[in-house]
């Protein structure tokens, strides 16, 4: 019966594990959605789990890239550094990151820049700040040809945790029956 328990249990942690497994953006500075009034000049980016050499910063006003120079890579934290003159309006924040557990993951955040020094003539279309939007985008580059040697990283995870979940039962099924 213990050994039953056990081994559901350690079941559920495989699934766990694999089920949130991918790297994801846990603060940042400016955060997402921020309206900066002040000075910015460096921007960073702290995920979840430690980053790879490859990944990228990227900013754009909606229309240009603009350059994040200096970028570096400290663990978990992706920073770079930005042109301290931008105008006011809305940016893009995106990060192109290869994660711990080897994926691929692009998404971004938006933050606006509001200085006093700076203030343009007022626009029309201030009814909706554009500062809320958050682009929800997980890609996952998997490997060109999917083999069999592969190990979980490549295997899909909710097919995992399904066929883990289904192993859970009939463990369960087999000792009530005891
Ligand atoms: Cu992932």
């Amino acid at each position: 019966m213990k050994k039953t328990a056990s081994i559901v249990f350690l079941l559920l942690l495989l699934f766990l594990s694999v089920a949130s497994a991918h790297s994801k953006l846990v603060d940042s500075n400016p955060k997402a959605g921020a309206t900066v009034t002040g000075e910015l000049s460096q921007i960073q980016l702290t995920f979840n789990t430690p980053v790879e050499e490859t990944s990228k910063i990227s900013l754009s006003d909606g229309k240009n890239d603009i350059p994040v120079t200096d970028q570096k890579i400290d663990g978990s934290k992706l920073s770079g550094s930005i042109p301290k003159d931008l105008k006011n309006g809305t940016y893009q924040l995106s990060w192109d990151i290869i994660g711990e557990d080897s994926h691929n993951v692009k998404d971004s955040i938006s933050f606006t820049i509001d200085r006093k020094e700076q203030a343009q003539a007022p626009k029309q279309e201030e009814k909706a700040p554009a500062a809320e939007k958050k682009t929800q985008q997980h890609e996952h580059t998997e490997k060109p040809a999917p083999e069999k040697t592969g190990n979980a990283q490549s295997a899909t995870p909710w097919v995992i945790g399904g066929i883990l979940v289904i192993l859970a039962v009939i463990v369960i099924a087999l000792t009530r029956r005891k």
